[in-house]
């Protein structure tokens, strides 16, 4: 469909606009705002320039309202430019561009108020997110659900070398497995990274590898200016110098301007017939002009490529760029911390016909009335509809999972709890969709996929169910599966958390989404836990083996830092459950707590935000404990979402208590049982959420200084009980710094037990002794922290 002239006009002018303002912002954030630290900000300017032309061509032309847009971090200006335009983004917020809560340096879903679709930062995340997000579309239409809305194309505008990214190579054989559709990745092939110019030949790479995956490939290289000249007698020789010109030259030359680029031209193919013609028909400005004219600045080019999409297989369109295009360091290899100066910016201003004082104008200096750009801005096929989507928090019962084996593990009860949940009728067991990267039988979640079936666009039944071989598990793959197998990549694993735990945003429709993977494992993927948390992004992570407790397993899956990342990560909160009746309460909190999305008011019962809710993690078990007999008490029930309860109440004339979390609870009741005849009023404190318990005590702390003496948390009112005088010794298998703060909590003496080392194998016993967290390990800290006579069952360690 060609433009209308007129439009293209007006798109011609918005295009310039877009440039200035990203421009403006920058520079106000840099020399005009009032910057109290003096810091600079780098790695916009040029950066963003590469990319006003794309976007103006996406954002005013070729986006429809359902489509969604990962934008390359330093092109953060443009699109808050763009929204300015669009009159979704406040002068406000773009003169404290990178200030205290002003426009975000990098386009930010929860910290942005101007529609952003997803976060990006950390380069890779933001382009893999909106591949697994097709896939999530895919998913929630083939299991019926939004078909009144129009599918969304999901988008990633990627920087060349962000494709270095390993993440990204993940999420391609992925998609491909997957038989992703809608999604196009538009590469800002500028031919330059952060430090220097890219290697040659870096786009056929990339043009083998995504046709080897299916993706279409088009390749945007020279604008409508050099086409035409290129057609021009001599024209093919210049096609040919430019088509061999190193990116190092290439970039060099447009950095000099048009003198030099008639001196190279002309000393390297003047003699060679009628091209001399074609150079010396141009000014050096128009000479300039035409050899930095590239595909990916030329909007007639980026319209009609785009405009002519005619299916949904994956695209990556390779669109030559210049980095810093229209500014005065465009090229150079230096550029991307690069700022303009004040005269660079004044001669850019006037260029732009912009009066002083009126830099923050949408319309000043274009050469056509604002009403007509407005009008224009108002009738943008993005702008024509409504693009926020909600979805309704599903009902869920309180009461999860029935009678639990008397000997079981946290990971075998989960696999129970989950069965239970497939076997029943509830909304919120339709709406659950697993996932696990090649470790789906091996965290348990075998019995739920046997009932509710692997998901695939096609049918693929499982042979050797139909051959009638003997199997435990039914591999059977359909459009209303609920289970999403992937190849082993835990980078994989959380982006696609990511993209299920928006559902609810970017869909309209809720998804519980539950990811397993072995506990050691999240550290492979852990920036990509990390972002799909700073989005917001709401699942269930569980994390299965963990600690040296999977001994026989071997060293190398031994996770030792993973409770502190459980504690450090925002927006996760995170439970090591011992037992399963605890595991069912956490799992029934989880299910309501990651579809909240109240204000982050505190509650006074346990100051935590816990309104606003969030993702969560359970750190589970290989370990077969003896369960507890007990009821549920609404009193417990709360207590073990808040973190801890007392197992054993401490007396009066207690001494020490212990405190455990996880699968060492055995060796704690033990140690607690050898210590009662020897110290009197030994108390037994379960903890269930470290990190809940340290969240609400930060608060409470916080709280108080504010000037609400009154407030207490969770866990100052349970150690409010333990007398003074009182040694803590806490143990967990994991790093023992998770509980060491308890000791501060009230100022008692605390010796913190666990692991710092890892790597052996062996038995649980063995490894339990050979690390120092078994019962006698837990009864010599308390020996030795505490006075009186040496308690008699405690045996020689070795
Ligand atoms: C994971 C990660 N590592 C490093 C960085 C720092 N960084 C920001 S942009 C960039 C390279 C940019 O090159 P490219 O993607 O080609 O974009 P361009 O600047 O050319 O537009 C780097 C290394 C980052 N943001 N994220
Ligand atoms: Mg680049």
């Amino acid at each position: 469909m060609a433009t209308p002239p007129a439009d293209l006009e007006i798109l011609r002018e918005l295009e310039k606009k877009v440039l200035w303002l990203a421009s403006w912002t920058i520079h106000h954030a840099n020399h005009l705002r009032e910057s109290a630290d003096g810091l600079k900000v780098g790695g916009h300017q040029a950066s963003s320039a590469s990319l006003a032309t794309i976007m103006t061509a996406l954002y005013f032309r070729a986006l429809r309202p359902q489509d969604r847009v990962a934008v390359k971090p330093h092109a953060s200006p443009i699109f808050h430019a763009i929204q300015y335009l669009l009159g979704r983004q406040s002068r406000q917020k773009l003169e404290d561009f990178r200030g205290y809560k002003g426009a975000q340096s990098y386009p930010s879903r929860t910290k942005d108020s101007d529609d952003v679709d997803f976060s990006t930062g950390s380069v890779g995340l933001g382009v893999a997110q909106t591949l697994f997000s097709s896939l999530v579309q895919d998913y929630v239409r083939a299991h019926g659900w939004g078909l009144e809305r129009p599918q969304a194309r999901m988008i990633a505008l990627v920087g060349d070398a962000e494709l270095d990214e390993g993440n990204i190579f993940e999420a391609i054989l992925e998609g491909w497995k997957q038989g992703l559709r809608n999604c196009w990745w538009i590469i800002d092939y500028n031919r330059q990274s952060l430090d220097a110019v890219v290697r040659e030949g870096l786009w056929a790479r990339f043009e083998a590898l995504f046709r080897a995956f299916g993706w279409d490939v088009v390749i945007l290289k020279y604008g409508s200016l050099l086409e035409a000249a290129f057609r021009e007698p001599g024209g093919e020789k210049l096609r040919a110098w430019i088509d061999n010109c190193p990116n190092q030259l290439y970039s060099a030359l447009v950095f000099r301007g048009g003198a030099a680029w008639r001196k190279r031209l002309l000393d390297e193919i003047g003699d060679q017939g009628p091209v001399m013609r074609l150079i010396e028909a141009r000014s050096d400005e128009e000479l300039a002009r035409l050899m930095t004219n590239l595909a990916g600045h030329d909007l007639p080019s980026l319209i009609e490529a785009f405009g002519r999409v005619d299916h949904d297989r994956p695209i990556c369109f390779i669109c030559y760029t210049i980095k810093g295009y229209g500014l005065p360091f465009a090229g150079h290899k230096d550029n991307h911390a690069g700022l303009m100066t004040p005269a660079q910016m004044e001669a850019l201003r006037q260029g732009m016909n912009i009066r002083p004082g009126h830099e923050w104008d949408p319309f000043e200096g274009l050469g056509i009335e604002p009403a007509k750009l407005q009008e224009f801005l108002a009738h943008a096929p993005f702008a024509t509809g409504d693009r926020a989507q909600k979805a309704a928090r599903l009902p869920i019962s309180a009461e999860l999972g029935g009678p639990t084996q008397p000997v079981v593990s946290t990971q075998a009860g989960f696999g129970a709890l989950l069965n239970e949940l497939g076997r029943g009728k509830s909304e919120i067991a339709d709406r659950i969709v697993t996932t696990s990267p090649d470790v789906t039988v091996s965290t348990n979640l075998g019995p739920w996929v046997n009932r509710r079936g692997l998901f695939a666009r096609e049918n693929m039944a499982d042979i050797f169910k139909s051959e009638r071989i003997p199997s435990t598990f039914n591999w059977d793959f359909s459009p209303k599966g609920q289970h999403i197998e992937l190849g082993i990549a835990e980078m994989n694993l959380f982006i696609l958390l990511s993209a299920l735990g928006l559902s609810h945003a970017i869909n309209g429709e809720r998804l519980i989404p539950i990811g397993t993977l072995y506990d050691p494992f999240i550290q492979r993927g852990l920036d990509a836990l990390n972002y799909a948390c700073y989005q917001d992004a709401r699942f269930i992570l569980v994390a299965t083996p963990a600690g040296i407790t999977l001994s026989p397993e071997g060293g190398a899956h031994q996770s030792i830092a993973t409770p502190l990342i459980g504690i450090g990560q925002d927006g996760l909160a995170s439970f090591e459950p011992a037992f399963v009746d605890e595991l069912a309460v956490i799992l029934a909190f989880a299910f309501d707590y990651i579809q909240r999305d109240g204000e982050g008011e505190s509650s006074e019962r346990n100051w935590l935000r816990d309104e606003t809710g969030g993702s969560v993690y359970l750190r589970l078990s290989t370990r077969p404990i003896e369960q507890i007999k007990r009821a549920m008490t609404p009193e417990l029930r709360q207590a073990v979402v808040d973190g801890a309860y007392w197992l054993r109440r401490p007396g009066p004339n207690c001494q020490v208590i212990v405190a455990y979390a996880g699968a060492v609870a055995p060796e704690a009741i033990q140690a607690v049982g050898l210590m009662a005849e020897d110290r009197r009023d030994v108390g037994l404190l379960a903890i269930t959420s470290a990190d809940r318990l340290n969240a609400g005590w930060t608060a409470a702390q916080r709280a108080r200084e504010r000037g609400l003496v009154h407030a207490r948390s969770h866990i100052e009112r349970l150690l409010a009980e333990v007398p003074s005088h009182c040694g803590i010794v806490t143990v967990l298998d994991g790093h023992p710094a998770t509980l060491a703060w308890l000791g501060a909590v009230h100022g008692h003496c605390t010796r913190p037990l666990g692991v710092e080392h890892f790597g052996q194998t062996g038995s649980i016993p063995d490894l339990y002794r050979h690390y120092g967290i078994d019962a006698n390990a837990i009864v010599a800290a308390a020996a030795a922290l505490t006075p009186g006579r040496p308690i008699r069952h405690l045996k020689a360690l070795p």
